[in-house]
C-alpha cells in the first residue's frame, strides 16, 4: 500500500487491473444496456445486433462462462471477449436516428463493424439517474467491498502518513473507513464522442480537503515530494470501464503528474487567473507545450486498453480526458468520488456515505 500511494502521489493516477470480478460490472453494463433498450429510450440497436452474431462454440463459450463466474484467476482477456460477443445486449450496436426500411435491409446485410456514414443515436449522461446508479447491480460494484477494501487500506495509509490532528492513532484507527459520494456518475458515449481535457478539482474543491483550507499548488516541477503537505487534497476519482474497452472505443486518458501544477486553489475557477473557463488549471500550458527555453519538455498523455474490473484511481486534481469513441458500440463507464471518512467535514456529510 505505501508503494501503492506513493505512486499515486507522484503520477496523479493508479491503474489497477482485476480488481472486481468481471461478472459484476458485466451485470453493471447489462442494467445500463436494459435502460437504453427500453421503449422510452431505444438507443440501442438490439435486433440487428441479433441478426449479426456470430455462432458460438457453445463447448469453449461454456468453460469462458465458467471462467468468468469464477472471477479468480481473473478470466483471460480472450474468455472475457468471447462472453462479451455472445451476449447480445452486452454487443448491442447503437441505435440510427431514423432509417428507411432500405437502409435497415442493407445494414442487416452487412457483416460488418464499419462505421458507416448514418447517424446514430447520441450518448447520454446517466448521472444521477438513480434507476441504474442506486440499482443493486451497480451498487454491489460502486459501494462493494473491493473498492472498500482498496479505499480503507489507502486512507489508511494516508491517515499513517498524515495523523489527524497531529497525533499517531492507535492501530485499530489505521483501518480508517473510506466514504464515497452519494451521486454516481455514469457516462454513455457515442461513436464521435469523447470527453474534453479537464480537471475535477473545479467542480469538486469544496471537498477536495478536510480542513477547507485549499491547497496552495505543487511547483510544476515534478521532481519536488510535496507529499508531506497537510493540505494535499483527499478526494480521489474512481473511474471503470463498463466492458472491453479498446483505445478506439473511447478510454479513460490520464496526463501524467498534472496534479503537481499550481493554481489548484479554491476561487481560482472562473476568476481572472483561470483564463478560460475549461476546467483547466492556469499553469496548463505549462504542462502541455513544455518550456524549451527551461528545457521542460511537454507531459505526457496515458491511456491503455481496458477489461471489465480494472480501475483507475486519480487525484482530484488530475488533468484528464478520453480518446474518442470510433465505433458503432457505445462506450460506458462510470466514476465515483471517495474520501476518508475522518476527512468529511459537517458540511460535507449529505453527500458523502461512509462504508
Ligand atoms: O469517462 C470519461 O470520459 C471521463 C471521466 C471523467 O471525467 C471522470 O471520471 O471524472
Amino acid at each position: 500500500m505505501e508503494q501503492l500511494l506513493a505512486t499515486l502521489r507522484r503520477d496523479g493516477y493508479l491503474l489497477l487491473r482485476s480488481l472486481i470480478p468481471p461478472r459484476k460490472v458485466l451485470a453493471m453494463r447489462q442494467c445500463v444496456c436494459e435502460t437504453l433498450d427500453a421503449p422510452d429510450w431505444a438507443h440501442l440497436d438490439t435486433q440487428s445486433q441479433r441478426a449479426l452474431a456470430e455462432q458460438p462454440n457453445e463447448a469453449q463459450l461454456a468453460v469462458d462462462r465458467a471462467a468468468v463466474d469464477a472471477g479468480n484467476p481473473p478470466p483471460s482477456e480472450a474468455s472475457l471477449q468471447r462472453v462479451f460477443a455472445a451476449t447480445p445486449l452486452l454487443r448491442a450496436r447503437i441505435a440510427p436516428r431514423a432509417r428507411s426500411t432500405r437502409q435497415k435491409a442493407q445494414s442487416a446485410a452487412t457483416r460488418s463493424d464499419e462505421p458507416s456514414s448514418e447517424q446514430l443515436q447520441p450518448g447520454v449522461l446517466l448521472t444521477g439517474y438513480r434507476p441504474v446508479t442506486h440499482d443493486p447491480r451497480v451498487l454491489d460494484v460502486l459501494e462493494g467491498p473491493e473498492l472498500r477494501r482498496l479505499f480503507s487500506r489507502l486512507f489508511g495509509q494516508l491517515e499513517k502518513q498524515h495523523p489527524a490532528n497531529g497525533r499517531m492513532p492507535s492501530d485499530g484507527e489505521w483501518a480508517a473507513g473510506p466514504s464515497t459520494f452519494n451521486s454516481k456518475w455514469c457516462r454513455v458515449q457515442s461513436r464521435g464522442e469523447s470527453t474534453e481535457e479537464h480537471t475535477d478539482y473545479y467542480r469538486f474543491e469544496h471537498f477536495a480537503t478536510s480542513t477547507g483550507a485549499s491547497d496552495e499548488g505543487g511547483s510544476g516541477d515534478a521532481a519536488v515530494d510535496d507529499s508531506s503537505r497537510s493540505t494535499e487534497p483527499n478526494l480521489f476519482t474512481c473511474w471503470m470501464p463498463l466492458g472491453c474497452l479498446g483505445v478506439e472505443h473511447g478510454t479513460l486518458t490520464v496526463a501524467e503528474g498534472s496534479h503537481r501544477l499550481s493554481g489548484y486553489r479554491a476561487g481560482v475557477y472562473g476568476s481572472a487567473e483561470c483564463k478560460s473557463d475549461n476546467e483547466l488549471p492556469p499553469d496548463w500550458p505549462h504542462w502541455r507545450d513544455g518550456d524549451a527555453s527551461a528545457d521542460v519538455s511537454a507531459g505526457v498523455w496515458r491511456t491503455t486498453s481496458f477489461l471489465p474490473g480494472d480501475v483507475v484511481v486519480f487525484d482530484v486534481r488530475l488533468v484528464h480526458a478520453s480518446t474518442r469513441n470510433e465505433t458503432p458500440h457505445y462506450r460506458i463507464s462510470m466514476d465515483t468520488r471517495w474520501k476518508p471518512t475522518s476527512a468529511v467535514r459537517d458540511d460535507m456529510r449529505e453527500a458523502f456515505k461512509p462504508l
